[in-house]
């Protein structure tokens, strides 16, 4: 991973607010060795058009961090704020506390228990505080953006129409029958 493609960094390669451009979605994640999962958010966002930002924002190492990022993500104009986080995962959770805006939660796989005490520590909200929960790992992280297209192109038809044509590609990108060695 380069260090200009890290939330590490301060200014991220892929953190499209640092040209100017208005951020639509907000990417957090716990730590840093979250961004291999995050990534797969960020990346399919990327290929949608979606400008966002990155940033790490950890509930227990940082919330006056959180504190201040989900309290002021409406009013900086974002409409969909994506967390990703593993093992006792209540970023999600407390990110949804904190705005108005949609939470996806991106349940990170742990090493301990493979990401089940990520998806059940974000899925089991109680109800009053929704967080929209994806699967766990790269999976969830990439269909946290399109789920995020959705939202977002129901504003914006460029997005819609970018939404249209990953799916397009997907589908014709499917093989009508198998083959031994598909590389
Ligand atoms: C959580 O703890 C993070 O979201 C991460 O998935 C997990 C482990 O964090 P590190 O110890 O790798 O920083 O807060």
């Amino acid at each position: 991973m380069s260090a200009e493609h890290s939330p590490n960094s301060a200014v991220p390669a892929n953190d499209i607010a640092a040209e100017g451009v208005q951020p639509q979605v907000g990417i957090i994640m716990g730590s840093q060795s979250d961004w291999t999962t995050m990534k797969h958010a960020a990346d399919t966002l990327a290929a949608l058009g979606i400008p966002h930002e990155v940033r790490i924002v950890s509930a227990h190492r940082t919330p006056h961090r959180l504190v201040e990022y989900a309290t002021t993500a409406k009013a900086r104009g974002l409409k969909v704020v994506i967390a990703g986080a593993g093992g006792a995962a209540h970023l999600p959770g407390m990110a949804a506390s904190m705005t108005p805006l949609p939470v996806f939660g991106v349940p990170v796989e742990s090493h301990a228990l493979k990401g089940m005490d990520s998806l059940l520590s974000i899925v089991q909200m109680p109800g009053g505080v929704p967080v929209g929960t994806l699967a766990i790992g790269k999976a969830g992280a990439i269909n946290a953006a399109l789920l995020a297209g959705s939202v977002i192109a129901l504003m914006d038809p460029a997005v819609a129409e970018a939404l249209d044509g990953w799916r397009a590609r997907q589908t014709a990108a499917v093989a009508e029958a198998p083959v031994d060695d598909p590389t």
